[in-house]
């Protein structure tokens, strides 16, 4: 493949999940050695519903350290803030002109996140406008993110389209890549729900930043299905099977491998082998973390990502918004 051009970021809204890990960030640095990477914290995102400012800035940073704890590398992709880039707010708005209320109104997510509330945000409908915008801002050839947000793609690629079409070719139409396996890691108190970092049942998801102890209590509370055998079985067994993809993600064995390891053992000796597993994965991650906190680099890094998607930004958002017809500016 020759070289590509890619663009995801995460959400400073809660303390990231092992989903986010194993759905986009482990992800993220796979590609970083192929390909002109961009990835950022998504911060014009979380706003979209509400958060405390003093608990925003703590989550960016920490976002921001998590990735480079992860082993995304600063002198190879460029890591910064999205409200550091104008164009982001600015190009957002662009694309919301082009949206259809209907099309928003279709959003699963919208949905998944208004149900049941008396205020929803406007900036919550608008979301994807944002998100179309956020992608086709670098003109990205590639999208890693999990499989929750391919409905947020196609969105994306659709307004890309409707640009090119109505405005002459601006916009490259960009990709999903979405992994085959832990595309999306469940809820580990509802295995039809999506592991999620704003789920106020802290209970329900593994944080990176877990102590090994509160892994430990989170997978034995874990909630299972009927019988005892460890199989995988979305349909029958959902609980032990979304357990048996983290253990598979975290460890690098099979499914089946496992399956024979707990052939005849029951629940109770495979969770507490899965909390070591997740517990091991994730110590280098929290080691490499606390030295980043320690160290301050964090805002250099930042700086110098916000430069580098700046350059680029700016460019393609003149190109936008001159094929618009609005008058360019002096500067
Ligand atoms: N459970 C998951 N399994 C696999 N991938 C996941 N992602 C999120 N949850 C899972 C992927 O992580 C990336 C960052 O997502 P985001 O922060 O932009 O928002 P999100 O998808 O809405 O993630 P959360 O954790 O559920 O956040 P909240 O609770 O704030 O909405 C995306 O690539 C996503 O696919």
């Amino acid at each position: 493949m020759s070289q590509l051009r890619v663009l995801s970021g995460i959400q400073p809204s809660g303390k990231l999940t092992l989903g986010n890990y194993i759905g986009a960030m482990r992800n993220f640095v796979a590609l970083q050695d192929e390909h002109e990477c961009f990835f950022m914290v998504v911060d014009l995102h979380a706003i979209t519903v509400p958060q405390e400012p003093a608990a925003l800035r703590e989550q960016s940073e920490a976002v921001a350290a998590l990735f480079v704890a992860a082993g995304i590398d600063p002198a190879k992709a460029a890591i910064f803030m999205q409200s550091h880039v104008h164009g982001h707010s600015e190009l957002g708005w662009l694309m919301t002109t082009l949206s259809y209320m209907g099309e928003l109104e279709r959003m699963t997510q919208f949905k998944d996140k208004s149900e049941g509330k008396d205020a929803v945000g406007a900036g919550l409908f608008v979301y994807p406008a944002l998100m179309a915008a956020d992608i086709l801002l670098y003109n990205s050839n590639l999208v890693p993110v999990g499989d929750d947000q391919k409905q947020h793609l196609e969105l994306t690629r659709d307004l890309a389209g409707r640009f090119n079409h109505k405005f002459g070719d601006t916009f490259v139409v960009p990709e999903p890549f979405i992994p085959k396996v832990g595309a999306r890691i469940m809820s580990l108190d509802d295995a039809s729900k999506k592991m999620s970092k704003s789920n106020p049942n802290a209970g329900s998801a593994i944080s990176l930043l877990d102590s090994p102890d509160e892994i430990r209590k989170k997978i034995s509370r874990a909630k299972t299905d009927l019988g005892r055998e460890v199989i995988f079985d979305v349909q029958n067994k959902p609980e032990i099977s979304n357990l048996l993809s983290i253990y598979a993600q975290c460890s690098g064995q099979t499914i089946e491998q496992i399956q024979a390891t707990y052939d005849g053992q029951g629940y109770g000796a495979f969770k507490k082998d899965l909390a070591e597993v997740v517990v091991n994965a994730l110590e280098p991650l929290q080691r490499k973390y606390t030295d980043i906190r320690s160290s301050g680099a964090i805002h250099d890094i930042l700086r110098d990502g916000a430069e580098r998607a700046n350059v680029v930004a700016d460019k393609t958002l003149r190109a936008a918004k001159e094929a618009m017809g609005f008058l360019p500016s002096a500067r």
